[in-house]
């Protein structure tokens, strides 16, 4: 979608650091890190938030959670990490892309703030 800046990283209009990427999903490392490995797991395609997906998208949200794995496998971090969405502004969403934040390498508080 034109002005999404995820599409435009997803297409490589934009530079990120990409730690994992297939066919349907990307991810890459958060400009902003909330940890010592933080990274988003993207759909390729534009899906606005978790909300808005649909039936037809259950095998790319299940691939987005592969995704979210194998990112964890290659930061090495698969041994403990929080995988999190933030659907709606008031939630934190501040890009509207779905996405899967994968965060690890530090005490993660519960409840989250
Ligand atoms: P959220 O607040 O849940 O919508 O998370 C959006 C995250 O996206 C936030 O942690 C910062 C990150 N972000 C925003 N713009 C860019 C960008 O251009 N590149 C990268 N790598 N991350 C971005």
């Amino acid at each position: 979608m034109a002005d999404c800046i995820f599409c435009k990283i997803a297409a490589g209009e934009i530079n990120a650091r990409v730690v994992y990427e297939d066919a349907d999903t990307i991810a890459f490392l958060d400009l902003n890190p909330q940890a010592p490995a933080h990274a988003l797991i993207i759909p390729r395609r534009h899906i606005p938030r978790l909300t808005a997906a649909e039936d037809g998208d259950a095998e790319l949200l299940g691939k987005l959670q592969l995704a979210a794995v194998r990112t964890a496998k290659f930061l090495k971090v698969e041994g403990a990490f929080r995988l999190v969405t933030n659907n709606g502004k008031a939630a934190g969403q501040s890009v509207d892309h779905l996405h899967y934040h994968l965060l690890a390498g530090r005490k993660l508080l519960w409840p989250p703030g």
